[in-house]
């Protein structure tokens, strides 16, 4: 294989990097600043250290840490050694990492140090044969055992079809998959928005997603790698530090929760966007409202797009052409979406049905779950969304809901199931139905319907103060409501639909 023929991700995004290998790639604050040389040189560091380990072609790489620079060094180390990255939301719980853990078997976990204490005997139990602490203030063992590394590696080929990272999507019975990601997948994903979102030399994006799924780490990141910007890098998203960085900016990325949050800075308008040249939203439904008062309070028309772990991005509205609010656009270049009805015919204009997808960008499988993947592709290989949508007489798709049960709640995926399973174990509860209700500021907010077992004295707080600690506090219901009993239809099914329309307010 020549060089230009590797399709590793890392021989893919490295071929953005600027000529000036001593120019700024990211920008931490506080005099904190990484070139593209100390980006090359520290990864390779790492890259050889997971060499040396010598584990086997295909290891997985399972890292739930803070957000930071090194991360994202781990990460690109990662993929160059020819491993799978793996990344974990930080919110997770043990026994939420204790799942993952033993459904991926990775061959190293990398934790935070304050974590070390809980994750331990997690990676014990699970015969994890590597187990490194990275902190997110450069500390932790991994750093260290690298510093006594050689700081060039020679990146290792890769085909693309091989397997470079698996994102954990949370699974509608409870149980999360593992969606497989390629090289080619996410390779030709990040070559296809770096050209439609027509990023350059000179961009300068604020960075300040997590970058635990796709969203951050794929979508935001490899745009800036690809084009050789600067990331100005922050650990967490807060509006008022983004009005303080965006005149500095040129691109940013964010939920919706983001964009309702900087309306809400009275600060906020068109001196702060002096500079951008595209705000991208997605991950979860941004409102026409939203769209509008964005426009209005600065000029900017935020471009909408979508898509899902399995598929990285699927539909973007243009960069030129009208960004049509309430919509997610069109496909995007190279991958085929069809909108079909219940007997797989494609839909019409203004037709609701279920949104399908074919293309380079679609993973291969759920990890260890060839039963589940069978089902969620049709015969022709389209993978099945889950989502419903419709094409406008333009052909651009809105998302008009869902077929599967799930909630975002600030662009974090709930699956109610998972929440229903920890609730119908508690002691005194009989049944439960946990449901999103629209959320000024998360745009959906986890809410649980509980029914008590006879003489049982349930409790909102207690049960709301049961479930922290063991999932992730973004999945703990904001309310709990506790009811005689649920609405079922005839055929005994629990009306979601009703128990919404109650607690819509
Ligand atoms: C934080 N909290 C939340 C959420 N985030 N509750 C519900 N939903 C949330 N998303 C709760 C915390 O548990 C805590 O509650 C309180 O809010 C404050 O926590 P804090 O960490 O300070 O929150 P924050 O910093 O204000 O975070 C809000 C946020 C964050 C910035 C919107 O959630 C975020 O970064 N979301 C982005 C998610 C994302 O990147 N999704 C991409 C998925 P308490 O104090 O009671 O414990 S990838 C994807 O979907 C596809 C591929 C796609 O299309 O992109
Ligand atoms: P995830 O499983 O975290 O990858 O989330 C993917 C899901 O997020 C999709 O199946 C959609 O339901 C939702 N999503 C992503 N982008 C958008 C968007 N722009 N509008 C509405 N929903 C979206």
């Amino acid at each position: 294989m020549r060089e230009r023929d590797n399709q590793n991700l890392y021989a893919v995004l490295s071929a953005g990097f600027p000529a000036d290998r001593s120019s700024c790639c990211i920008d931490a604050g506080e005099g904190l600043r990484y070139t593209w040389d100390d980006v090359e040189r520290a990864s390779a560091m790492i890259a050889n250290l997971f060499s040396r380990l010598a584990l086997p072609r295909g290891a997985r790489v399972a890292v739930q840490v803070d957000k930071s620079p090194e991360a994202v060094l781990l990460y690109l180390a990662t993929l160059r050694a020819g491993y799978v990255f793996l990344p974990l939301n930080t919110a997770y719980q043990a026994a939420e990492i204790d799942y993952f853990v033993g459904d991926a078997e990775p061959s190293v976990v990398v934790c935070s140090p304050a974590n070390l204490g809980w994750v331990e005997p997690i990676a014990r139990r699970h015969r994890v044969p590597h187990l490194f602490t990275l902190g997110a203030d450069r500390t932790g063992t991994l750093l260290e055992a690298a510093a006594r590394e050689a700081d060039r590696f020679a990146t290792v080929r890769s085909r693309a079809d091989e397997l470079a990272c698996i994102v954990y999507t949370s699974g509608t019975t409870g149980r999360s998959k593992g969606a497989m990601l390629s090289h080619g997948n996410i390779g030709s994903n990040a070559r296809t928005l770096h050209t439609y979102w027509r990023w350059r030399a000179g961009d300068v994006l604020l960075h300040m997603l997590p970058i635990f799924h796709v969203h951050g780490l794929f979508v935001a990141i490899h745009g800036a790698l690809l084009s050789g910007s600067t990331m100005i890098w922050r650990a967490r998203f807060d509006a008022k530090e983004a009005i303080r960085l965006l005149p500095r900016a040129t691109v940013f990325m964010g939920v919706p929760t983001m964009y309702v949050r900087l309306l809400d800075e009275p600060g906020f308008g068109p001196q702060a966007c002096r500079n951008m040249r595209l705000f991208v939203s997605g991950s979860a439904p941004l409102l026409p409202d939203t769209f509008r008062q964005f426009e209005e309070r600065t000029g900017q028309r935020i471009l909408e797009r979508y898509g899902m772990s399995e598929t990285a991005m699927i539909t973007s509205n243009p960069y030129d052409g009208n960004r049509a609010a309430g919509t997610v656009g069109l496909p995007l270049p190279g991958i085929e979406v069809r909108v079909v009805d219940d007997a797989g015919r494609p839909c019409g204009t203004d037709e609701i049905g279920a949104i399908q997808v074919r293309g380079p960008n679609v993973f291969s499988g759920y990890w260890r779950m060839p039963e589940k993947t069978k089902e969620e592709f049709t015969a022709d290989g389209f993978f099945r969304t889950g989502d419903m949508g419709k094409w406008d007489a333009n052909g651009y798709l809105s998302i008009v809901g869902r077929s599967k049960d799930l909630i975002i709640t600030g662009g974090y995926n709930v699956y109610p199931k998972e929440i229903e399973s920890y609730l119908d174990e508690m002691e005194g509860v009989l049944e439960s139905a946990v449901i999103g209700v629209p959320h000024r500021d998360f745009g959906e907010a986890v809410t649980a319907v509980v029914v008590g077992k006879p003489g049982a004295r349930l409790d909102e707080a207690a049960i709301i103060a049961a479930l922290r600690g063991h999932i992730a506090a973004f999945k703990v219901p904001k309310r709990v409501h506790l009811v005689d009993e649920l609405p079922r239809n005839t055929m005994g099914k629990v009306q979601k639909n009703l128990l919404r329309e109650r607690y819509a307010t």
